[in-house]
């Protein structure tokens, strides 16, 4: 049977206690954890599945699922599109359990066994980095959007499997997961649980209008986005009390996640940043930013100062490509910046193949009249407008990454 249902700040109060005693036990444990950028896609994802999975499970076993922030607790304060969208769950950032909930790494593997977790992905199907290196074979389930990896294991008994595109991931988690929340609030529909509902019903939207643009973007929506909308909403109005208008909500919430006019260069490169090891031990890092280039040189000083700060945040990461992808607004028009910087023979090597692969497929254009660009032996520097805007991260990450591997 699943555990009595409490509200979301309960839900994770608990979630942090469970952990605590896990590993002072070194008892068994269950993670749903999002992917490494920790957008507000994978964050709301993962308390949402959390949640219902714990709570709306049709299993017979009563497990708490931990829903863990895949970033250290101090880089919350990197994305203050949060504030207002935990605020319309009654939560606040210092309620999300984070990677600082988790043992030293140093001392992972003792305290939390690698045999004794479980792990469930949202918003990426390979586990990375050091948690992968220690946990990837832990992994029992996922819901993504993102292009498959063939880590999961095919078959995942009663924790979903879904790898399928969709605007946000939000989305799939809302599919899957429809009918056993149905049911568990049908059990009760007192007053408490209509208003959990909406907490976590506006939790689960708050991705799906960013990731899609309330719902414009049409590149990227898809029916489960707009199913996932109006199952949404009508949970959030069977609650009288809150007025909610997803138009407004969207604004809201955009305005303050493109609010990065407070953050230094580096926090700016970390906030939106994933990583990838390829062909043994090439090191490929992107950053997405919410500003164009020239917000980021203007931010550094100078092009030098930018490079500078460029050069130390890869060499703390051992990159050998370093890339910024940007997106804005110009006259009304929304556009992308593509900015890649191999670092080292085989850096240099990777980033020319994406090029000579990619110009095409990418609308690739000189930027600013070569401004930025660099032909060294041991490094090559581009920058480009794309002009292939529908092209995100998602589609440019796995062209870099094909072109590491020789
Ligand atoms: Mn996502």
């Amino acid at each position: 049977m699943p555990l009595p249902r409490v509200s979301l700040q309960s839900f994770l109060s608990s979630a942090k206690s469970a952990l605590a005693t896990s590993v002072q036990q070194t008892s068994p444990v269950t993670f749903v954890i999002g992917n490494e950028s920790a957008d507000l896609d994978s964050l709301c994802s993962a308390i949402v599945l959390a949640y219902l999975r714990t709570y709306a499970s049709s299993s017979k076993h009563n497990t708490l699922y931990i829903p863990l922030s895949n970033l250290p607790h101090a880089d919350l304060a990197l994305r203050p599109e949060l504030i207002p969208v935990l605020s319309r769950a009654n939560l606040k950032p210092s309620d999300l359990l984070t990677l600082s909930d988790l043992p030293r790494l140093s001392q992972i593997s003792s305290k939390l066994p690698a045999e004794k977790t479980r792990w469930i992905l949202v918003d990426h199907n390979a586990l990375q980095g050091e948690l992968g290196r220690i946990y990837g074979t832990r992994v029992v389930g996922c819901i993504d959007h993102h292009d498959e990896e063939g880590k999961v294991p095919r078959d995942c008994g009663e924790e979903p499997r879904v790898v399928r595109k969709s605007g946000s991931c939000s989305s799939l988690v809302v599919e899957h997961c429809r009918e056993a929340w149905d049911a568990l609030s049908k059990k009760s529909e007192d007053k408490e649980s209509v208003s959990w509902d909406a907490e976590l019903a506006q939790l689960a939207l708050a991705p799906v209008l960013i990731d899609t643009t309330n719902l414009t973007d049409k590149n990227k929506v898809t029916p489960t986005d707009i199913e996932a909308v109006e199952y949404l909403e009508s949970k959030i109005r069977a609650e009288p009390a809150i007025k909610f208008n997803s138009e407004e909500h969207f604004k809201v919430v955009s305005a303050a996640k493109s609010d990065i006019g407070g953050l230094s260069l580096p926090d700016i490169l970390r906030k939106d940043y994933k990583q990838w090891n390829e062909a043994g031990d090439v090191k490929l890092g992107i950053s997405s930013v919410v500003k164009d280039m020239q917000f980021l040189i203007d931010k550094a000083g100078n092009e030098e100062k930018f490079f500078t700060a460029l050069e130390d945040f890869s060499r703390e990461r051992d990159l050998s490509v370093c890339s910024i992808m940007t997106t804005s607004q110009k006259d009304g028009k929304f556009q992308r910046e593509l900015f890649v910087w191999g670092l080292g023979e085989r850096g240099v090597e990777a980033a020319k193949k994406f090029e000579a692969s990619s110009r095409e497929e990418l609308g690739l254009q000189q930027w600013s009249d070569g401004l930025l660009d660099l032909d060294g032996g041991k490094q090559w520097r581009r920058c480009w407008w794309q002009h292939r805007v529908e092209n995100s991260r998602k589609q440019v990450a796995p062209m870099m990454r094909t072109a590491i591997q020789r």
